[in-house]
């Protein structure tokens, strides 16, 4: 029997898209998988996995998975367990609304810990300036100065859109972010040709209407995959310990070592660097306050 290697594209319950070359096919997968890497924690196919496929005339059957080099996880809507988005991903993309909704730095910082857990580089984009960007001008200036890159774009007029191209040429790029934040939109003005299904936002609530209901790996004509995902509202940071999650934050590893403790905990022990420093205005207190939130509920 041949063998053949893809990537897949979708998942479709039980069957993903695999590209193969040129083409796509749709395929089941054997009940036992080979995962070369080892078994996962999540071991179900997602977007982006490498597989080897059996084919029969016209049919293929998925029968392993290669190592993944990296995968994001989201939590579930509902049971807050670890959803993985994708893997084998180069850099991410979090698209948050300048207003429309309105943007969550909660939701902000926790999407910059998880790609920092999984060693996936992130870059934070601003959509919908057209509708103004004085209040996100209030507190995006602190992440320029954290060192993290920022791109400000809309959709709708084109502005921004030259410098996302050019980010995006010869890589796997996730797009991520809250429902209504323009993720598909910025992908057909990336590439119109994608044709991608584009939502409204609700006047009742000013939020998205979770318009793209599955991740899908798309090429771009110019070299390069990008991955549109379905709005997520909350973000998981997963098997990170306490030690870790304070690496995920650069400005507040900055201060640890300067902590009297070595295991402190920056809540309550004297003479920690870390809250002295967001008392003294060096780390940004809704980013600590970020940090704790994000310590407190995904032990
Ligand atoms: N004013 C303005 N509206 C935009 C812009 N980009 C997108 N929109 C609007 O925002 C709404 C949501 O856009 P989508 O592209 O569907 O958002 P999404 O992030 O893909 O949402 P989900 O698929 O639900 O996760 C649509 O009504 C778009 O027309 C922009 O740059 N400016
Ligand atoms: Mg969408
Ligand atoms: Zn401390």
């Amino acid at each position: 029997m041949k063998q053949v290697e893809g990537t897949v594209i979708a998942v479709h319950g039980p069957l993903v898209r695999v590209q193969i070359g040129d083409r796509t096919l749709v395929m089941a997968s054997r009940r036992r998988l080979n995962w070369v890497g080892g078994i996962p924690r999540s071991a179900r196919l997602v977007v982006g996995d490498r597989v080897t496929a059996e084919m029969s005339a016209e049919d293929g059957v998925v029968v392993s998975v290669g190592a993944r080099e990296n995968s994001l996880c989201r939590a579930a809507p509902h049971s807050g367990r670890p959803q993985l988005l994708a893997a084998n991903v180069d850099q991410a993309l979090l698209v948050f609304a300048s207003s429309r909704p309105e943007p969550k730095r909660g939701l902000l910082d926790r999407f910059l810990a998880a790609c920092h857990t999984a060693e996936i580089e992130a870059i934070i984009t601003v959509n919908k300036i057209d509708l103004g960007m004085d209040e996100i001008d209030q507190w995006l200036p602190i992440y320029e100065d954290l060192g993290y890159e920022v791109l400000r774009v809309s959709a709708r007029t084109g502005w921004g859109l030259g410098r996302v191209k050019r980010r995006l040429v010869g890589k796997t790029t996730l797009f991520c972010g809250p429902s209504g934040a323009g993720k598909s939109s910025l992908l057909n003005s990336v590439y119109p040709g994608f044709r991608l299904k584009v939502g409204s936002i609700s006047d009742a609530t000013g939020k998205g209407r979770h318009t793209t209901t599955r991740a899908e790996l798309m090429p771009l004509p110019y070299g390069g995959f990008v991955v549109d995902t379905p709005g997520l509202k909350e973000f998981g940071v997963f098997d990170a310990s306490d030690a870790d999650l304070a690496l995920a934050f650069p400005e507040i590893a900055a201060e640890v070592p300067g902590c009297r403790f070595s295991d402190c905990s920056h809540v309550h022990e004297p003479d920690c660097a870390v809250r002295a420093a967001v008392e003294d205005g060096i780390i940004d207190a809704v980013r600590f306050a970020s940090y704790l939130k994000i310590r407190d509920q995904d032990d």
